[in-house]
């Protein structure tokens, strides 16, 4: 993609930039996008002429080395003919172009526009079959399951999601499932395959989508291709799915601890002091890394994700995404159904995973920007809004298909980050709701559920179904915030256009065609008044969020 430009080359003659290429000439919902990057400093204003059009560009963002400037049209996906007119700090006066191209667009499927998702981990939701046997037994089971989540689904009906992610359900022998040993079968513990069918039904039955979680990184060391390796060595015929370093595999000690009599804990803590020959997910034995430069590994990967949505999986979350090469998740994708809404788990900027990759990426990096805002008070409005914006620069059309989280299964639940602030929780929600990306909760948030300890697995808790133990409030607005978002178009497709920002508070609008929603964020500790359209909205209360849309104003 093109703005992979090194630092030496920058420091040369090319100052400024522009190219007909995806992320700097786009069609997004009715409209057309330029984007035009300067180096920092270069640049003091640019005019986009189009078919004879003057248009002066704004300025959207800065990161450490550029500055990038845009410009949008409502018009329709047409050929155009346009140039920069750009204004140089020094004075003198650049021209770019003239360039006659149709807008780019990005290759997805729409239905993730329109969704709201739900996160569940199924052994904490619901408890749906009383009697069963659980692998490893007594460690960290809390034993929820598939038919859990068909017995509650109402909840999720009534709550106004329309599609589910749910961490891994195939076989494995821990409660959270990312050590996988059979990917072509359904954990019994979770209730199997005819509990999968069964949710599927029930899903569909009340138009929620459902994406899996796929975990492709690395198998469990009890996979069957594994344990070929660890027993027939280098004659095995899956020697070269994993990246072993050295025969045997595992030490004669190794399987002595593991074939020993030992509770399952203290097997753990001695395998973890022993030494392995093989690539891991970070360092744990459990989890064997697959050799990506197999073909016959790409094969696999390909063909557990067809066989699922073929069995009425709508899309596919990839765990560890970012230690998978781009190009083999490149080829999975051009072999699945086009309608398969495919997002990877990145860290960290997401350019290398997108457009022609995934979909959408966990957007890690927006929530970083929520947490240094909402929670720790470390940037102010404009900081925060320049980081939005500039991630906005960086994905282009893909921004409104990343998957955007206040908290998930590996961080610490928001709620508890805020210590217990349900309003500051509220009014993070409002934002993630009003913005760009396809919003989603993890199960429990909306009725106030609390994490227990700290760490990354302390969000982990089992969602109490005793509705006397539910934030009643929480739980109305959690409601009512969905369902703006789900029936407010601008919310979902429209673009973003800051109007006004004080210290801690901001306010902006969603524009899509002739339609716009108006929302203000107020994370300080004062009212904020302020007219809209020439009417004096009511005043905004501190940890609060107030949306205009014609004529209706909520306060959430
Ligand atoms: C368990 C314990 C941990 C313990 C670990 C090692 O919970 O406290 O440290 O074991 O013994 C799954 C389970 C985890 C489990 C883990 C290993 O859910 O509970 O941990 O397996 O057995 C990095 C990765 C990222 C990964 C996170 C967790 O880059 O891909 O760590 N996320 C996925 C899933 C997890 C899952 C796995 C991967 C493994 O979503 O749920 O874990 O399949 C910084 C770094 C990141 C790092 C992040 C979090 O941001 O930059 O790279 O992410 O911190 O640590």
């Amino acid at each position: 993609f093109e703005r992979k430009v090194s630092v030496a080359e920058v420091a040369g003659d090319e100052d400024i930039y522009h190219s007909p290429a995806l992320l700097y000439f786009y069609h997004f919902a009715g409209r057309t996008h330029f984007i035009l990057s300067g180096k920092r400093g270069v640049v003091r204003s640019v005019i986009l002429t189009v078919n004879g059009e003057e248009i002066e560009m704004w300025k959207k963002a800065e990161d450490e080395l550029f500055e990038y400037y845009e410009a949008v049209l409502w018009k329709e996906p047409v050929e155009l003919e346009y140039s920069f007119l750009v204004e140089i700090a020094s004075g003198s006066l650049k021209k770019l172009g003239p360039f006659k191209a149709v807008p780019r667009k990005l290759n997805a499927p729409l239905w993730p526009l329109k969704s709201v998702f739900y996160q569940i981990m199924p052994d904490r939701f619901a408890v749906g079959i009383q009697e069963k046997t659980l692998p490893l037994k007594g460690e960290f089971f809390y034993g929820g399951d598939l038919k859990g989540i068909v017995e509650h689904i109402d909840h999720l009906g009534d709550l106004g999601v329309n599609a589910l992610y749910l961490t891994p359900v195939f076989e494995s022998m821990t409660y959270h499932g990312y050590d996988i040993t059979d990917y072509y079968h359904v954990a019994k513990r979770l209730g199997g395959d005819e509990a999968f069918e069964e949710l599927v039904k029930a899903l569909k039955g009340r138009g929620i989508k459902l994406v899996l979680d796929g975990v492709f990184h690395h198998t469990s060391f009890f996979h069957p291709y594994f344990q070929d390796v660890v027993k027939k060595g280098e004659k095995s015929e899956y020697k070269n799915f994993y990246r072993i370093t050295g025969f045997p595999v595992v030490p004669k000690e190794f399987l002595d601890v593991l074939d020993s009599d030992m509770p399952w804990v203290e097997k753990y803590r001695a395998l973890k002091s022993l030494n392995w020959n093989y690539e891991s997910f970070f360092s744990v034995w459990l989890m064997p890394r697959l050799n990506h430069d197999n073909l016959e590994v790409v094969d696999f990967i390909a063909d557990v994700m067809q066989f699922w949505l073929e069995r009425g999986a709508d899309g596919w979350r990839l765990d560890v995404a970012h230690g998978v090469p781009p190009d083999l998740w490149r080829e999975v994708r051009k072999r699945l159904p086009e309608e398969a809404y495919l997002f990877g788990e990145v860290m960290d900027d997401g350019r290398l995973w997108l457009f022609d990759v995934f979909h959408g990426v966990m957007n890690y990096r927006l929530y970083d920007a929520i947490l240094r805002f909402f929670e720790f008070e470390e940037i102010n409005a404009e900081e925060f809004l320049n980081e939005l914006n500039l991630l906005s620069a960086y994905y282009g059309p893909a921004e409104y298909f990343t998957y955007n989280f206040l908290d998930n299964h590996d961080t610490e639940r928001f709620i508890d980050l805020v210590n217990g602030d349900g309003k500051r929780y509220l009014c993070a929600l409002a934002f993630l709701m009003t913005y760009k990306g396809i919003p989603a909760l993890f199960y429990g948030d909306e009725i106030g559920l609390k994490g227990s300890g700290e760490g990354m697995s302390s969000g982990r808790t089992l969602m109490p179904w005793k509705e006397e133990l539910w934030d009643e409030e929480t739980l109305q607005k959690v409601r009512k915030l969905i369902n703006l978002r789900r029936s407010l178009a601008p919310l979902a497709l429209g673009d973003l256009r800051v109007v006004v920002t004080g210290n801690r508070w901001f306010a902006y609008k969603r524009v899509l065609d002739n339609e716009e929603v108006f929302v203000v964020i107020n994370c300080s500790g004062e009212d904020i008044k302020l007219s809209y359209r020439g009417k004096s909205l009511p005043r905004v209360p501190p940890t609060s969020a107030l949306l205009v849309y014609k004529s209706i104003v909520e306060v959430v």
